[in-house]
């Protein structure tokens, strides 16, 4: 377990009336946004979900950890360093594919591309594919990043990276989410995959080069 801490035991008991007020404490202590978010919020959230698989925690705690953590991280989001003068490097779009309404990761994803200066178009979760590959033909998109945390929704990244094919839509589709490996993204054709969102970043930088 993570040693005791107050934004961590928020994120822990779905506590979204102390969360903001622990979260300016960590602040004024001198934590920075990213290290709040990384340190405490993601393992946070990891930690409900060893408790909701051994059915220590059910629906309702899974619930008011999530929004809790998103709570956090819509606070914290304008402070996060950004530069803002910077031209928009590439156009990703990102998404959680069809069937999966699991957002958080994605959106952290989405959140870093954006800081170091990706033009992201972020069409939200459960998201059908042929909605992902229009959007991509449309707004000429370099990359397609998709993110599944189920193994019920990990196959409807196949159907991106087939109907991509079958449309001639040629950005390069990148995927990831708890239960993504690279040996499956290499099994569906998926051009790469990225384990969390600072190497999110990483793998766009070495596709686009
Ligand atoms: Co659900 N859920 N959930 N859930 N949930 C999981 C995924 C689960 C593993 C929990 C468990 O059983 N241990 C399990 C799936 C089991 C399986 O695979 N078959 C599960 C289940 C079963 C369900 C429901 C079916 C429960 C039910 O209704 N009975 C239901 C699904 C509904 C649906 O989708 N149709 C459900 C619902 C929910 C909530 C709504 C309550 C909530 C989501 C709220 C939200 O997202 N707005 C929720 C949560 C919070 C979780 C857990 C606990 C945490 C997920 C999370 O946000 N993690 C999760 C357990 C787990 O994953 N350990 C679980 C934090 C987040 C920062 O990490 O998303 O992995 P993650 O993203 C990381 C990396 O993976 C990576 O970067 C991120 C940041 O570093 N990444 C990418 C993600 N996407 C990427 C894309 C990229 C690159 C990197 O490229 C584009």
């Amino acid at each position: 377990l993570e040693p005791a801490n107050p934004v961590f035991d928020c994120v822990l008991k779905g506590n979204k009336g102390n969360i903001l007020k622990e979260v300016d404490k960590a602040l004024a202590a001198g934590e920075e946004p990213g290290a709040i978010i990384n340190g405490q919020l993601i393992p946070a959230i990891n930690e409900v979900g060893v408790l909701f698989d051994k059915q220590i925690y059910f629906l309702p705690q899974l619930i008011s950890s999530a929004q809790t953590m998103q709570h956090a991280i819509e606070y914290l989001e304008p402070m996060l360093s950004k530069d803002k003068d910077a031209e928009p490097k590439a156009t990703i779009i990102i998404a959680t594919v069809e069937g999966d309404i699991h957002d958080i990761g994605k959106n952290l994803v989405a959140l870093m591309l954006r800081n170091y200066g990706y033009r992201v178009l972020d069409l939200g979760k459960d998201v059908a594919a042929d909605i992902i590959v229009d959007t991509a033909l449309k707004e000429n998109a370099q990359i397609i990043g998709l993110s599944a945390l189920m193994t019920t929704t990990m196959m409807r990244m196949k159907d991106v990276v087939e109907l991509a094919k079958e449309r001639g839509c040629n950005s390069k589709i990148i995927v990831g989410g708890a239960a993504i490996t690279q040996s499956f993204a290499d099994e569906i054709g998926a051009d790469g995959y990225s384990p969390d969102a600072a190497d999110c970043v990483k793998l766009v930088e070495r596709l686009l080069e």
